[in-house]
């Protein structure tokens, strides 16, 4: 039976080699197919005699059961060897981290203004917003501010295509021409509500006290450690026919002492200089306890509005007095979370931000 080993011997051997599942079913054909060699030795058995058929029968079905177990082993081989590629291809790091949408949260200048707008809120401020693009007429003439002021030259202030020559547009240096308009606005709407006819220029009338703040990004040219080109403001102005510097002093106080949750806060008004306001006054605190205790740290300026401002605004001065105060956001935030660089709050650098959340 040397013949039917050789056949099994080689069957394997051909299985073996088979390196897909094709090759295999060729192979396949070539034993065990219609035209295969163990069908050729089928027929063969034709011409044997009874006995020989049964054992030379029994001898081919051996061969046939050992070449068909060869086959079906290399079948799962195969297989099995496929399984393993498409698995590898589709391999899934179950231990990677899912892909999450981090949560968000506000900016801690904005939290900043939240903070500002709700406390100034609860003493009947409102909030006043505006253009960034602003005139030269209300960034600086109604404010009171000369032809010839060094701030309104192109060393302090970013100039903007669109006005002309003599009315000239550019990014507003501070959020008061906000107070302008504010004002302006208020002004006409009470006058209208009065129904008094009169053509003079200026406001005498009966009209509820202006309250308002202006928060909002300015810009200066100017770029260090403590200055930014694009920084924030949050201008007040409290405008009406009895208010005077004491109430101003009284809320600013308030105003801080609850922003800086700090009940023992001094404060000190130091006179001096603004085009707006005469008088006018820095405003510096002092911190009892804490790491900041002793110093004093300018935090605002304010002052009485110029008669010349309240009649901009469209107010008679001899009836109407004001007084505004205007601070710096990116200042306070950098004083309450102890931030030393300006320029942090601009980076954008999530290591930063994510630690106000
Ligand atoms: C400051 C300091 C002092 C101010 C004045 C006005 C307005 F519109 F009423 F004239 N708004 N803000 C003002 C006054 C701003 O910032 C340092």
């Amino acid at each position: 039976m040397t013949d039917l080993n050789d056949i099994v011997d080689q069957a394997k051997a051909a299985f073996s080699h088979a390196a897909t599942p094709a090759d295999l079913e060729n192979a396949k054909a070539l034993y065990l197919g219609k035209a295969g060699r163990l069908t050729e030795l089928m027929k063969g058995m034709a011409a044997l005699s009874v006995d020989d058929k049964k054992s030379r029968g029994a001898a081919i079905n051996l061969a046939k059961q050992a070449i068909e177990s060869a086959l079906n082993d290399r079948r799962k081989a195969l297989a099995n060897a496929e399984l393993k590629l498409q698995l590898q291809a589709e391999a899934l790091d179950v231990t990677l981290p899912g892909r999450q949408r981090g949560a968000g949260g506000l900016h801690p200048v904005t939290l900043t203004l939240e903070r500002i707008e709700s406390i100034f809120g609860s003493m009947g401020f409102e909030v006043a917003q505006g253009p960034e693009i602003e005139t030269d007429w209300f960034n600086f003439t109604a404010l009171n501010t000369p032809q010839d002021h060094p701030a309104r030259s192109m060393h302090d202030t970013f100039y903007v295509e669109g006005g002309t020559e003599s009315a000239p547009h550019l990014l507003r240096t501070h959020t008061s021409p906000m107070q302008i308009r504010y004002a302006v606005q208020h002004v006409k709407k009470y006058r209208q509500a009065s129904g008094v006819d009169d053509t003079s220029p200026l406001f005498s009338g009966d009209m509820p006290e202006i309250r308002v703040i202006a928060p909002g990004r300015t810009y200066r040219v100017d770029s260090d450690a403590t200055h930014s080109p694009m920084f924030h403001q949050c201008e007040g102005l409290w405008v009406g026919e009895n208010v005077s510097f004491k109430d101003l002093k009284f809320v600013f106080t308030d105003f801080c002492r609850t922003f800086f949750e700090s009940d023992d806060l001094v404060l000190r008004f130091r006179p001096s200089f603004f085009p707006f306001t005469e008088p006018s006054a820095e405003i510096d605190i002092q911190f009892q306890q804490g790491p900041l205790a002793g110093r004093w740290l300018e935090v605002a300026g304010s002052g009485r509005v110029h008669p010349n401002v309240i009649r901009n605004m469209g107010l008679d001065p001899e009836k109407f007095i004001g007084f505004a105060f205007g601070m710096g956001p990116d200042r306070l935030t950098m004083l309450r979370y102890d931030v030393n660089d300006l320029r942090l709050f601009f980076d954008g650098d999530i290591r930063f931000l994510s630690q106000f959340q």
